[in-house]
């Protein structure tokens, strides 16, 4: 070993060392950096995952009154392109309403804004977790590949009865689906 590379009594390390070992730490910091970065990207294509980036604005104070999220327009409706959108209000400590159900294999938009505090919402499985903050509408969209029940748990503590906040998403076989009476679509109420 070079005598030089020794480091000295007084705690100084020769230069090339110190260049040596922060080059070292580069490469390693670089490539953690990379790995990381790597499973992010391929987390979120695999996955199907997006940042919620709907910036919509909406008055809280007004849900009930007037604009898409009235009471007679919540739940399931069939679009024009047979595509379905999906309205829900998250308020303490319930979603209005509670249990919504749409077809398999068919493209579901959900559209969701809080008449009071920050709420999550969540299915469990799917690309479906967003935050639904009062004031601004989120929007996700996802297909459901089987028939099934989601439960909806709100995923974002908004007061003392949070852990009973949780609501439902029936999926139907796609024959199913247009076979439900309209009350059926938007609560799952029997008729
Ligand atoms: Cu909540």
């Amino acid at each position: 070993m070079n005598p030089l590379n020794r480091p000295l009594p007084d705690g100084i390390v020769p230069a090339e060392v110190v260049a040596r070992t922060e080059k070292r730490w580069i490469i390693l910091m670089a490539t953690m950096l990379l790995v990381m970065l790597a499973i992010i990207i391929v987390t979120g294509i695999v996955g199907a995952m997006h940042p919620p980036s709907n910036v919509e604005v909406i008055d809280p104070t007004t849900l009930h009154l007037q604009g898409e999220f009235v009471e007679s327009n919540l739940g399931a409706a069939v679009e024009p392109d047979r595509s379905v959108t999906v309205r829900l209000i998250a308020e303490q400590y319930n979603f209005v309403p509670r249990c919504v159900q749409v077809p398999v294999g068919t493209p579901v938009k959900f559209r969701l804004t809080s008449a009071d505090v920050v709420h999550g919402f969540l299915l469990p499985n799917t690309n479906v977790n967003t935050m639904v903050v009062p004031g601004f509408v989120a929007e996700v969209r996802t297909t459901f590949s089987r028939p099934g029940v989601y439960n909806m748990p709100c995923h974002e503590f908004c007061g003392d009865g949070h852990h009973g906040m949780w609501a439902r998403v029936n999926v139907l076989p796609r024959e199913q689906f247009p076979k439900l009476a309209p009350l059926e679509r938007t609560n799952c109420a029997k008729q």
